[in-house]
């Protein structure tokens, strides 16, 4: 049963013909489909120790952890909690999770130990796999707020040498597969459980399920003249992070599905990405624009041989003109795309059509055309109506990819998408004549640190936490390198004192590198709406004009 729709909408829709989906499926059987084709190739190569698994060894430790997270307790519906770099265990860790019915959340590695525990709580995983470097964050104190202390008895394991009271992570790899349960599940069952804000307040659990990341997969991947198209002698450079949903979907997911190789590298470096790419001979590169940056103004580039790349994909963030020009001297051989993606789509919304089986010219700035499968329209956000070619508005997506809901949060999820199905995503952008989206602004609060998620909401709570804070908001100013950075308007309450370092210090304690505030502005009151909402436009004019604040 198709939602209805207008009549009088326009739906966007891809210059690619639909395709038959097996998602039905559960994620590893899809992933694992046509194993048989490419067993023997390459399927994971550490960056680091340079060690290779074939897919055949991927599928069958996949398969050893499943049973070895069943024998610890873990059953269909638990959720498991990665808090790991890029690495094979990760890869393993989620596709085995996946086999017995279970969740993945993905949590950055760097964070605090404040801002794990929020993500453990919500989600309230019953396993965490980790490093034994961040162990300690699980054990402090301080993260846990109002006394609240996560459950005992949750299990960690490190896939280095384990600390006190953790288990190592050959206790999942030396389990019988055979073991493993038989579990039936069913395409709407959640199996990845990524945080975002979405496009407002604080992070939430997204649920995605089976058949959402399948269709997204898909919709890039398979058919005749897959949108994008990875061959089996491709190596696909996965140095963005895996618990991001673009390196998780797009690099991890797709990859396996089609058989190409995925290069982890745990971090990014400029010398050893080049070096790596070199190497390995990567083929195609997931990027994001400070990553495109560094590629195309960094001297040392010029000394490495980059000729094997044919795809680079840059996607989170909008990607200038001047750059993917910049970049287009140092790869000449290349195709440079973007793609669109948000975590609640599932999350793929837009591909560049130049990287498709069959290419299509596409335009520098655009990022891509609506997957197939899908139905993309623009309103007007004011009126709700949908608006024609070239004219900008907010992107609303529907398809079978977009999320389930958010995690325990049906007024969130009822406010981000409608009775009809339509995901409304909070971007600002406009279809042109050809098909192609281009995005021009953002109506949601999120801002974006080189790609990744900073929920001012977030940042405004800790701050009105400050005993010498009455009221405060958080806003993007733009930033060369980094596109956008949080900066805070804030009013003190009683102490006069309190000054721009204290509150820089204040919130760099508590939150992950990427989320500090670059300025504090000390000011008498938030402008806010009759209903209490904080006139974010407003914050970001008076940014943008007050050069000398
Ligand atoms: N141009 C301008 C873009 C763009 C963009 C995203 O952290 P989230 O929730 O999710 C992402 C996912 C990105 C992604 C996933 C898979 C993929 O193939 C791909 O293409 C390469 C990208 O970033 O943030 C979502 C928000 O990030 C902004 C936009 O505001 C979106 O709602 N964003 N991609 N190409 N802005």
């Amino acid at each position: 049963n198709a939602p209805s729709s207008h009549e009088t909408d326009h739906i966007f829709r891809s210059k690619l013909p639909d395709i038959t989906i097996s998602n039905h499926l559960p994620l590893h059987a899809y992933c694992f489909e046509n194993l048989s084709d490419f067993s023997d190739r390459p399927c994971l190569i550490s960056g680091s120790t340079g060690k290779t698994y074939s897919f055949a060894e991927t599928h069958l430790i996949s398969r050893k952890v499943a049973a070895g997270l069943s024998n610890l307790g873990i059953k269909k519906g638990d959720v498991i909690m990665t808090l790991l770099q890029n690495c094979p265990e990760f890869v393993f860790s989620f596709m085995g999770a996946s086999m017995i019915g279970a969740v993945t959340t993905t949590v950055n590695p760097f964070y605090t130990p404040g801002e794990i525990f929020k993500q453990f709580s919500a989600s309230r995983a019953k396993l965490i796999i980790t490093q034994s470097q961040h162990v300690n964050k699980l054990r402090d104190s301080d993260c846990h707020e109002n006394n609240q202390k996560p459950e005992e008895d949750f299990i960690v394991i490190t896939i280095d040498d384990p600390p006190e009271n953790c288990l190592h992570f050959n206790v999942l790899v030396e389990a019988n597969e055979s073991e493993m349960p038989t579990v039936s599940i069913h395409p709407d069952d959640p199996v990845a459980l990524p945080f975002s804000s979405g496009t407002t307040g604080l992070p939430k659990g997204v649920i995605l399920t089976h058949k959402s990341l399948i269709t997204s997969v898909a919709q890039q991947v398979d058919g005749e003249i897959p949108n994008l198209y990875l061959k089996q002698d491709d190596v696909v450079l996965c140095v963005l992070p895996l618990f991001h949903i673009f390196s998780l979907n797009s690099v991890l997911l797709c990859s396996l599905r089609a058989g190409s190789a995925v290069l982890l590298m745990q971090k990014f470096e400029i010398g050893s990405l080049l070096e790596l790419i070199q190497k390995h001979n990567v083929s195609v590169a997931a990027v994001v624009p400070p990553l495109v940056l560094a590629l195309a103004k960094n001297p040392m580039v010029a000394n490495f041989d980059l000729s094997s790349i044919r795809v680079v994909l840059s996607g989170a963030a909008p990607l200038g003109k001047e750059l993917e020009e910049a970049l287009r001297s140092r790869v000449p051989q290349a195709i440079l795309g973007q793609g669109y993606g948000m975590t609640e789509a599932g999350p793929v919304l837009s591909m560049c059509l130049a990287f498709s089986k069959q290419p299509l010219p596409t335009k520098s700035g655009s990022c891509g055309t609506v997957v197939r499968n899908a139905e993309l329209k623009v309103i007007d956000p004011e009126t709700g109506s949908s608006l024609g070619r070239n004219q900008p508005g907010e992107i609303c997506i529907r398809g079978s990819q977009i999320m389930k809901g958010y995690l325990n949060d049906a007024e969130a999820t009822a406010n981000i998408i409608d009775v009809e199905g339509w995901l409304h995503t909070g971007d600002i952008g406009y279809v042109d004549d050809d098909d192609e989206i281009f995005i021009v602004d953002r109506v949601k609060e999120i801002i974006k640190f080189k790609g990744f998620q900073v929920p001012p909401a977030e940042l405004e709570a800790l701050l009105v936490n400050h005993p010498s804070i009455a009221d405060a908001a958080v806003v993007p100013q733009k930033d060369e390198v980094a596109g956008e950075v949080p900066v805070a308007f804030v009013v003190r309450s009683n102490d006069l004192d309190l000054n721009e370092e204290a509150v820089k210090d204040y919130i760099a304690k508590q939150v992950v590198f990427y989320k500090k505030l670059h300025k504090v502005f000390f000011v008498h009151s938030i402008p806010k709406s009759a209903a209490g909402k904080i006139l974010r436009k407003d914050l970001r004019a008076k940014l943008a004009t007050a050069t000398t604040m």
